[in-house]
């Protein structure tokens, strides 16, 4: 099988290329031009906002399967650029189904990345949250991903395009961004152990429940959609098993080398949070026997570890 994964040079798309590679798939991967990619694969550069780069990309590689990572993902940003993140999420999305649908290969499969806060303001008794739910989009960020979803569905339809859309749900693990709340917890603690800071931890709503999967489970579950998902169809991606916040924390301070202290910071809370969001996730584990497998543990722990690693050698550049 080979691969063509669009926008690989964040934090998920690493982990796809080391998925498929594992698994015997030849995987090309983009990046813009002023990104790198350091797992081994074939590196192409391309912004999804140039439409003529395109075609041609697809053409030369002829992949059979299209992971579409590409995004501007951060919900704060969306907040701040809405307009830049309905043109890289949808019409970015946009650009890339018409070259699909003009590419001189004709059963590539695509894999639209969208994500479970498409579901946004869920009704009370929602949750496990099925795929026929209604959406409700909280924020731009949300609703650009709703609307790339719904292209996927409607190009599928229109056009006899074999495109699958996924709905993840939280995901975390080493090397995510510190703006994810694991990623936060396991930066401040490796911080205070490196005395980089006074031993309390900020934290903001304990109480809410989300569902958190580790990231190398997240590309588990798209690699067995691009070989065995459903034409046409929507797939949560998620443990299926939300966890409060508090449990998370709880369990990285259990890895803290020293005592710290919980503060909660007025600054952290939302206004809107919603208190209970969970995927039912039956119809990916039916159509490809994925289910989540990695304790939220074990990502606590490997988080920070990484934490620790990267300030260990950060403190090294400075020759501390
Ligand atoms: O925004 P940057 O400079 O970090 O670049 C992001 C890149 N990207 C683009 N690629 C091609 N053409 C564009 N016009 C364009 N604009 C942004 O897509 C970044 O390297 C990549 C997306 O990676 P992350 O933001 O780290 O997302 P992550 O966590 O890997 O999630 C993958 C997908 C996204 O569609 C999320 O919205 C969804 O899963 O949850």
């Amino acid at each position: 099988m080979k691969a063509l994964i669009i926008g690989a040079a964040g934090f998920v798309g690493g982990y796809l290329i080391k998925e498929l590679s594992r698994s015997g798939w030849e995987v090309h991967a983009t990046c813009l031009p002023n990104e790198e990619i350091h797992e081994e694969c074939c590196v192409h550069t391309l912004d999804i906002l140039k439409k003529e780069d395109i075609l041609p990309l697809v053409d030369e590689v002829s992949p059979d399967v299209v992971y579409h990572l590409a995004a501007q993902s951060s919900v704060a940003l969306s907040w701040k650029r809405p307009q830049l993140t309905a043109e890289i999420n949808i019409i970015g999305s946009i650009n890339l189904l018409e070259a699909l649908r003009e590419a001189a290969k004709k059963d590539i499969r695509t894999v639209l990345i969208g994500s479970g806060e498409e579901y946004g303001y869920i009704r009370e008794g929602a949750c496990p949250l099925t795929e026929s739910e209604s959406l409700s989009p909280g924020n731009v960020y949300a609703a650009t991903k709703a609307c790339q979803g719904m292209l996927g569905s409607i190009y599928a339809r229109a056009y006899k395009m074999d495109i699958i859309m996924v709905r993840a749900f939280n995901h975390s693990g080493p090397g995510q961004a510190s703006i994810f709340v694991i990623s936060d917890f396991c930066r401040q603690i490796a911080e205070i152990e490196n005395g980089m800071r006074e031993p309390v931890i900020n934290v903001g709503n304990l109480s809410a429940k989300r569902d958190f999967t580790d990231v190398r489970d997240v590309v588990r579950a798209y690699r067995l959609l691009g070989e065995k998902g459903r034409t046409g169809c929507i797939y949560n991606v998620g443990r299926g098993k939300a966890a409060e916040i508090r449990s998370i924390l709880d369990t990285a301070l259990s890895f803290a080398k020293l005592p710290i202290e919980v503060k909660q910071d007025p600054g952290r809370m939302r206004a809107s949070d919603i208190p209970l969001i969970e995927p039912d996730v039956s119809r990916i584990s039916a159509d490809t026997g994925w289910r989540a497998g990695i304790s939220m543990e074990q990502t606590v722990e490997d988080t920070l570890n990484y934490w620790r690693g990267k300030l260990m050698s950060y403190g090294a550049s400075l020759g501390k």
